[in-house]
């Protein structure tokens, strides 16, 4: 043991590191901001070897049993379709000193520590941090970046089809389907459910409901899109394996040639439609805005790019029936009216599911997508015509 002290944090993300067989004593751990629900850390071991470590947040995935063992069967299967010598391709899963793939660790003296009932974004206290929860660890893909918005083509088309390839290697899983890890994910109606439910009790508070009047309106102006997905699903759209979080930083671009090496975030790839992913690339990559930007004055679809997002989809995504390729506009319009109403319930609630740094954020990332759906409803026909 060394004198040096560190901060609480890092001694009890450092000893919940140690856990997993990262060769070597890990020796920093990096908090890493960018996702909106786990709680993520790069670790380092003495000898330089990098771990990416991650809480499961609880109030998002109730069954983190169940969601590891989806993550198993999934990198399990990568492994199998890529072969031993793709390691660069494919999340891997580091084994804990348990043998299997994650730890729970129940701490008692955690008391104002992060727990179930805790918030997922605000409410987080930086002092009363505890290592109880759920927890595992990836091996670090190195030499990669993540982008927040699309630059070029280029990098749209190589992501657009690194999804493709995901969901075409993820057609043959041995049955059965995989554990849905959030039920009615991707349920636009139980989505605008939601969002009634917050401005029925009024829990909205009276200055973030004035706040966000017109993103009510929009809201309500749209309704009539929520069900499309579920109709045409209804009318026997397959069921796929699909990720379902298919935005443009949930791929590892190759640092040096710009590959689109690797999907990353499995804890919802389970059941579901081709164009849930399909849309949520469209909401991510068919436009140069970060989600998070502040000016929603400034979003627009770039036909170029969407050009580039469908024929990449469709070359990776070769196993899709003519149906499906109909559906693929639908799924740009409903998935980014959903992250809106998604984003706007949040705000509504305080900010209780996404993390946000400051207190408006949801609000305007809700702005973000009525813009962009504005935009995509304006060029429907050219996005028709584009993936037909
Ligand atoms: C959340 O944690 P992160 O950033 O990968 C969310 C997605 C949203 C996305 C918006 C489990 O993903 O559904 O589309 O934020 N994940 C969950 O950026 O709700
Ligand atoms: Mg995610």
């Amino acid at each position: 043991m060394t004198a040096k002290r560190r901060p609480p944090e890092q001694e009890r993300v450092l000893r919940t590191a140690a856990r997993f067989q990262l060769d070597g004593e890990s020796t920093a751990a990096v908090e890493l901001k960018s996702g909106h629900i786990n709680d993520s850390y790069v670790i380092t071991s003495r000898d330089g070897r990098r771990g990416l470590l991650q809480r499961i947040n609880e109030r998002v995935f109730a069954n983190p049993r169940r969601l590891m063992e989806n993550v198993e069967r999934i990198t399990r299967h990568l492994a199998e379709r890529l072969g031993p010598g793709n390691r660069r391709r494919r999340l891997t899963l580091i084994p804990a000193d348990t043998g299997r793939s994650f730890i729970e660790i129940k701490d008692a003296s955690a008391g104002s520590g992060r727990s179930k009932s805790a918030s997922a974004g605000s409410g987080r206290k930086k002092d009363g941090y505890g290592a109880d929860g759920w927890w595992r660890m990836y091996e670090f893909i190195e030499d990669t970046t993540t982008r927040v918005a699309a630059s070029s083509a280029d990098q749209v088309f190589r992501a657009a089809r690194a999804f493709g390839r995901f969901q075409g290697m993820l057609a043959d899983l041995p049955p059965p389907p995989l554990f849905e890890t959030i039920p009615r994910f991707h349920d636009t109606v139980s989505r605008f459910e939601a969002l009634d439910r917050v401005l029925a009790a009024k829990a909205a508070g009276a200055v973030r409901g004035k706040q966000a009047q017109a993103e009510v309106q929009a809201a309500a102006t749209h309704r009539g899109l929520a069900d499309r997905l579920i109709e045409a699903a209804a009318r026997g759209l397959p069921r796929r394996t699909v990720h379902n979080d298919c935005k443009i930083s949930n791929v590892l671009f190759d640092r040096q040639n710009g590959e689109a090496l690797c999907v990353v975030d499995l804890d919802t790839a389970m059941p579901g439609l081709a164009a849930f992913d399909f849309g949520d690339m469209a909401r991510s990559m068919a436009h140069r805005t970060d989600e998070d930007a502040r000016d929603p004055e400034t979003v627009e679809v770039d036909l170029e790019l969407f050009g580039a997002l469908a024929s990449g989809y469709l070359d990776g995504a070769r196993f899709l029936t003519p149906d499906e390729r109909r559906s693929l506009v639908d799924g740009a319009l409903v998935l980014t009216l959903e992250q809106a109403v998604r984003f706007l319930t949040d705000y509504l609630e305080g900010d209780v599911y996404f993390r946000v740094e400051r207190p408006e954020q949801n609000l305007e990332r809700c702005r973000v997508q009525f813009a962009l759906l504005e935009s995509l409803l304006d060029r429907e026909a050219d996005l028709r015509r584009i993936v037909a």
